[in-house]
């Protein structure tokens, strides 16, 4: 499920400066000047996109995540509830499928850069879907914040473009050594990223 956010920023840029240098030369430039000072006004729409996770492999993880896109960079924040105690794995996937039972509609890791699956920033190479482990607390709740400014939402560039892929939620835990995947078991949350 979608749920669309929009809030705006206002910049206002004031062209026309270097007035002070004009006004010294002579009145008729500095006339001319300050027909030529105007506000102009932008709009700079920052969009948040968000996303109920649903439960996948008969499991209860539910959740939601969501994605906002600012000064180049995105920023997740994601809640989680019924996991198991412990570190959990959360990937981007492939693909925006979940309509499989145990989640593997998504296909693989999201990796547009073909390199190995690993730690994020890991100067051996990782998949720009591979986010890492996070902690559930002993009540099974964990929240989950990751801002990168390799992810776009519906750029141009297909290295950046998160949109069309999945999230992933994984029972296990990330090993970030074992390819293609690093090992962390079954898929127990899942939603598509849909603009
Ligand atoms: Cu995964
Ligand atoms: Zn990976």
């Amino acid at each position: 499920m979608k749920i669309l956010r929009m809030s705006s920023l206002s910049l206002f840029l004031i062209l026309g400066l270097g007035c002070k240098e004009a006004k010294k030369e002579a009145g008729e430039a500095m006339e001319e000047m300050e027909e030529a000072v105007e506000v102009v006004k932008e709009e700079v729409m920052v969009e948040t996109i968000a996303f109920k996770m649903e439960p996948k492999s008969d499991s209860n993880v539910a959740g939601e995540v969501e994605f906002t896109e600012k000064d180049g960079k995105v920023i997740m924040k994601a809640s989680f509830s019924g996991l198991t105690p412990g570190e959990h794995a959360i990937h981007i996937h492939e693909k925006a499928d979940c309509s499989s039972a145990d989640g593997t509609s998504t296909g693989g890791h999201w990796n547009p850069t073909s390199e190995p699956h690993g730690k994020w920033g890991a100067s051996e190479g990782y998949h720009r879907g591979d986010i890492g482990n996070f902690t559930a607390d002993s009540e099974g709740n964990a929240t989950v914040e990751f801002t990168t400014d390799l992810w776009c939402l519906s750029c141009e560039d297909e290295t950046k473009n998160i949109t069309g892929k999945a999230v992933i939620v994984h029972q296990g835990v990330d090993d970030f050594v074992s390819q293609p995947s690093g090992a962390a078991g079954a898929r127990v949350s899942c939603t598509g990223i849909i603009k």
